[in-house]
């Protein structure tokens, strides 16, 4: 196998637009050119009349027509190499806004902000009007957009594959401190970068059908049923645009025979219905990623991506390979988390009913072409599918994991005779009330490889959540710990400190983030320190202008930026800082004068709207940012802003800004964090617990360049018996006034009623997370950062080695480790 460089494109050589022979028409004067043709031919207005969406529409296009050819070259390479393909399989993808990140990968920012400025269009005004592609909850969808830009930069043979859901996850408006969703109708207007496939369609059999009752979709059983994927592709731009990969997304339909017998009986009405309903399927994304708790349709929905996926990527291996033997030597699949599990029996179930191999042979070929990751620990995040919810809609895939699970129980009592609780903890199928499929045993019985994505979660998942089936294929077991593209989260975003380091190092990082170690020892000098500041205050300074005119909110762009962004869950501790933030207000309460740096604690992220408690947690920060801010004794000290709506493009605006990242989870419970990553690498010093990747950026910069705090994973798990709050509640003062504020209604207008939830999660529960276990040892950290703030130049220096050292934390070594280690692919580059 050819070796996979890491360092991949050359940079500084701009494919498009020299390449296609496109760019020099693009937005020129003339009407036949890209951007006015658009106008003109395809929204049949006058250039000068163009509403701003229009002009969107256009620009767009004209980008995509850059691209083009690039993107039909890859598609021919491909099939005529036929090298070994990459499929990453994902009911998830978190691609944000395209065009700013498409124009940078095509490396057209020259001629574009050119013509543009010839055209009369503010490139900024311009790009808001895309709206954020939100086809994904949260770091397993953003990880699987950052994966799709670093296999095509790395000119890998890769297809991404996800549903074409026509709302995303819920737009987040907070009304009265709460939460409300509201639908993230997406799709509202023309998407100019996807491309429908209407010729290459494929089919899905269900043994029931999707029947609207009393509004609401149902299973119907016994009524066979076909569904038609629809493929919808999105081209994904790798750096220097070369290569130019296809992200397919699936839009369900019904076939157009569908229900033909009520049509010809003259139930035309009840035949379109049908098609409706069909069309349902892929309507919205679940936004639940704290419980699997079974929504029928969203099972429905997996098997829809996988039916359809892998139809597609069988009749592409067997139109250039005429041998099923060769699978595993053309095609590595990937399952981002069990939600795609079902490729295994999917794949099994067409290796023996339509190649008629028999099972020894099918199952060696499925093993071998899959494998899979695992995104959390959480046991109320495992997947786990009702036996009868199988029989109803997929019952050859029921037989199928019978006969799987036969054969491995087998295997297991050969390896450990007379253990029968080892095989009942190991089983496919968990047994009680109602029988369940265990998704990740599927995945993991019928894969060749299992991954965590960090090295402490993949530890915790070989010896604690699956020991038993660890034990069973130790050699199946690794670990690939999480990265992110530098393209976006550096490059584009932060274009101050981007220019910085390239001025400093070259410019060689952006496509092989290693490089930034060049910029430790110029830590040391002086000017280069002063440098990082400046580029920090712009950064400050352009998210703070951008606050003001968009909310009116204004905030103090010399305090210190403290930020948590992610989905709100009890065990990333949201708490924790809220109760940090208590513990000051109630310390310049007691003393005014108290000389603290002034400190801006953000907070951004949605929650589960089933998932009360995290609401109200949300509605806390807000009740806390409204006190604090109406206080005069802590007003130009401490302020606590809510920012609504956290998406993609919302992050890309915050982190290059932030001073303080916070990755405060319990340890044991973030499989791997992302967000740590992108503060890292923009600049900003992470107050963090040893858990997920947060220990290994820690490795990486020198815990002297960390403020790491609080228990470990094993004191978390082995305190859990004797673990009591109240203790510190009764021996910590602070603590204790903290708990009380919030409990006796300071933050309620009086009412006690309102918080009393957060103060028993906290103390009569048990506090299952430990915030107030590691409440102090985070209040004595956070003392540090203050201390280090007051000293600009040594906060410089240590966030400089932190940028300097996060380059392994790159999204391309993640997949070249992928590639090598798993897949066995390698590039195969475009002209
Ligand atoms: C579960 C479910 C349950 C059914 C409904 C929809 C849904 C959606 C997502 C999930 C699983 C979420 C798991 C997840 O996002 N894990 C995160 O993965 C990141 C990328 O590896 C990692 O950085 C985070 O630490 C981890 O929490």
């Amino acid at each position: 196998m050819p070796p996979i460089s890491a360092q991949p494109a050359p940079t500084g050589t701009p494919v498009a637009p020299e390449h296609n022979g496109h760019g020099k028409i693009l937005f020129s004067g003339d009407p036949n050119a890209s951007y006015e043709r658009r106008l003109v031919f395809d929204h049949v207005v006058e250039p000068k009349t163009a509403t701003i969406r229009e002009q969107f529409e256009a620009v767009a296009r004209a980008v995509r027509d850059l691209l083009t050819r690039q993107w039909l070259k890859t598609t021919q390479t491909y099939d005529r190499a036929n090298p070994k393909r990459v499929y990453y399989l994902s009911m998830e993808f978190l691609i944000g806004r395209s065009l700013t990140n498409n124009i940078t990968n095509l490396m057209a920012e020259p001629i574009v902000q050119e013509a543009m400025k010839r055209e009369g269009l503010d490139p900024i005004t311009l790009a808001e009007q895309e709206p954020d592609a939100g086809l994904g909850n949260g770091g397993l969808g953003r990880l699987a957009a950052c994966f799709l830009d670093s296999m095509a930069t790395m000119q890998l043979p890769a297809i991404g594959y996800g549903l074409r859901y026509e709302y995303g996850i819920f737009r987040q408006e907070i009304e009265n401190g709460s939460q409300v969703e509201r639908p993230d109708n997406w799709l509202r207007r023309p998407d100019p970068w996807e491309i429908p496939r209407l010729c290459e369609t494929v089919e899905a059999r269900l043994n029931c059908s999707v029947r609207i009752h009393n509004g609401a979709p149902h299973l119907e059983p016994n009524a066979p049923r076909v569904l038609v994927g629809v493929p919808y592709d999105r081209p994904i731009v790798g750096f220097g645009g070369k290569t130019v990969n296809t992200l397919r997304l699936w839009g369900a339909s019904a076939p157009d025979f569908f229900n033909l017998g009520e049509f010809n009986h003259g139930d035309f009405f009840g035949a379109v219905l049908d098609r409706v309903t069909a069309e349902s399927l892929t309507r919205v994304l679940y936004p639940d990623d704290s419980t699997a708790a079974g929504r029928r349709l969203r099972f429905v929905q997996e098997y829809f991506l996988v039916a359809c996926s892998l139809a597609d990527i069988l009749r592409r291996f067997k139109s250039s390979n005429s041998d099923w033997r060769a699978l595993p030597d053309k095609v590595a699949i990937q399952l981002n988390d069990t939600h795609p599990t079902l490729t295994v029996t999917e794949l099994m179930r067409v290796l023996l009913d339509d190649a008629r191999l028999g099972w020894d042979e099918a199952w060696d070929l499925t093993v071998r072409t899959l494998a899979y990751t695992n995104h959390t620990l959480l046991p109320e995040a495992l997947e786990r599918w009702p036996v009868e919810l199988f029989e109803l809609v997929l019952p050859r895939h029921l037989e199928l994991i019978f006969e799987i699970n036969r054969r491995f129980l087998g295997a297991v009592r050969a390896k450990f005779p007379g253990d029968e609780a080892r095989a009942e903890r190991a089983s496919l199928i968990e047994e009680g009330a109602s029988r369940n499929v265990r998704m990740a045993h599927l995945a993991i019985v019928g894969t060749h490889s299992t991954n965590g994505v960090a090295a402490i979660h993949s530890e915790l998942l070989r010896t604690r959540t699956v020991k038993d089936l660890a034990e069973m294929f130790p050699e199946r077991f690794g670990n690939k710990t999480n990265g992110i593209t530098p393209r976006r989260w550096l490059h584009l975003c932060n274009p101050a400190l981007a220019t910085l380091i390239t001025d400093a190092i070259g410019d060689g990082w952006v496509t092989d983030l290693s490089k930034l170690r060049a910029l430790a020892p110029l830590a040391e000098d002086p000017t280069l320190r002063a440098k990082f500041r400046r580029a920090k205050e712009t950064a400050k300074e352009r998210f703070t202008s951008w606050l003001q005119t968009t909310t009116g909110q204004v905030v103090n762009p010399v305090s210190i930026f403290d930020c948590q962004i992610k989905r709100i869950h009890e065990y990333k501790r949201q708490l924790l800082m809220v109760l940090h933030i208590v513990v000051l207000y109630n310390r310049l309460r007691a003393d005014p004068t108290l000389p603290i740096p002034p400190r801006t604690f953000f907070f951004a992220g949605k929650a589960a709207p089933a998932y009360t408690l995290a609401k109200l947690i949300i509605r806390l920060i807000n009740s806390v940012a409204a006190v604090i801010d109406s206080d005069p004794a802590v007003r130009g000290k401490l302020a606590v802003v809510f920012l609504p709506e956290y998406n993609v493009s919302l992050a890309e605006r915050l982190i290059p800004a932030a001073d303080v990242s916070e990755q405060i989870s319990t340890a044991g419970f973030e499989a791997s964090g992302t967000s740590n990553m992108k503060f890292m690498m923009n600049g900003a010093l992470t107050v963090g617990t040893r858990d997920g990747a947060t220990i290994e950026m820690a490795q990486e910069a020198g815990e002297d360049n960390f403020f790491l705090f609080g228990l470990t994973a094993d004191q978390v798990a082995s305190s859990r018996g004797w673990y009591d709050p109240h203790w510190h509640y009764a021996h910590e003062l602070e603590t204790r006034t903290a708990l009380d504020l919030i409990a006796l209604g300071h933050f309620s207008n009086g009412d006690p009623g309102v918080f009393a939830p957060i103060r028993d999660t906290l103390l009569t529960k048990g506090d299952y997370y430990m915030h107030l276990a590691d409440l102090g040892d985070y209040t004595r950290t956070q003392e540090h950062v203050s201390a280090l703030f007051t000293d600009p130049d040594a906060w410089a220096k240590k966030a400089l080695l932190n940028i300097a050292h996060s380059g392994r934390f790159s999204s391309d070594r993640t997949i070249h480790e992928y590639a090598t280690e798993i897949w066995g692919a390698g590039p195969c580059p475009v002209d």
